[in-house]
């Protein structure tokens, strides 16, 4: 059934969350271990919080660079590489800051929470890749003198508009869509399987637990995404 539906997919939209890495070490944001329980995310993933302590929140990132630059994609990020080359129109829209897709390969990707990697001026606005770990100062400063911030989409800020409509497009518009290790919880990336099923796409749920999605989708497989999506592909 799902195996089929998404090797005929002529339009194949995947939705990635924090599950999808889980497998490459790297902790989820709400399960056990996950980062909200060790660290209040509300002292930590808000505009609020970095205004109040820039140093704390820059730590915190500091650390997750860490964990990232050691972790490698593992056998779920690397199936849905294969699904890009295979598939005619394939769209990646993924919540993960983390770029372990796009170093699985995958380049159709639309990154709705921003990038680990990237930092925004919170003056002159200007965003720079920097990969240093660890980040020689925290926190770091542009070069116009102002605070840096990390380029991430924290609670009550808008997504990048551009972004966000490319997402909903390739919801509204997919045969299929894959929602893979997302609690969704989060709006408005939640929204998008909704919509495609709406839209007349067939949704297929991989994560290890139950969702508010499970009951809205075509089909739910349980279980890990490292094992499950290679699966689909054999
Ligand atoms: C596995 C597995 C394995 C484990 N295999 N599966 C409508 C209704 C209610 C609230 C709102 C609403 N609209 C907006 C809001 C407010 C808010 C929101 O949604 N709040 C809810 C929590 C209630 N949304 C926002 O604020 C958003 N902005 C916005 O809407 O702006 C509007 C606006 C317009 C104009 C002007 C101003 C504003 C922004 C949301 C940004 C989210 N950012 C975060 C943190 C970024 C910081 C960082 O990463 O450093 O992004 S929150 C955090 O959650 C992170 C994630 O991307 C996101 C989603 O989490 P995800 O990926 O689902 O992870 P988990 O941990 O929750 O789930 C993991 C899942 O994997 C579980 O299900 C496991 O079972 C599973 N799993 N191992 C497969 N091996
Ligand atoms: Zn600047």
């Amino acid at each position: 059934m799902a195996p089929d539906w998404v090797r005929s997919a002529k339009r194949l939209c995947v939705l990635t969350g924090a599950g999808i890495s889980a497998e490459s070490g790297i902790p989820t944001f709400r399960g056990p271990g996950g980062l909200w329980r060790e660290y209040r995310a509300e002292d930590l993933a808000t505009p609020e919080a970095f205004a109040r302590d820039p140093k704390l929140v820059w730590e915190w990132y500091d650390w997750r660079r860490g964990l990232v630059a050691q972790a490698e994609p593992n056998a779920g990020h690397h199936a849905l590489a294969q699904l890009e080359s295979v598939v005619p129109e394939f769209t990646l829209i993924t919540q993960n800051v983390d770029g372990l897709h796009r170093r699985a390969g995958n380049r159709k990707m639309l990154e709705l929470h921003g990038n680990l990697w990237r930092t925004r001026c919170t003056r002159c606005g200007k965003e720079v890749d920097d990969t240093r770990v660890p980040l020689p100062e925290i926190p770091p400063t542009c070069e116009c003198g102002a605070l840096l911030r990390p380029a991430i989409v924290w609670f009550g800020e808008p997504l990048p508009p551009d972004v966000w409509h490319n997402a909903e497009e390739a919801a509204r518009t997919a045969d299929v869509l894959l929602v893979v290790g997302t609690s969704a919880v989060v709006y408005p990336a939640a929204s998008l399987a909704p919509l495609a099923k709406a839209s007349g796409a067939r949704v297929i749920e991989i994560n290890t637990g139950a969702t508010p999605l499970s009951d809205l989708v075509d089909c739910s497989l349980r279980g890990a995404a490292g094992e499950v999506l290679p699966r689909l592909l054999q």
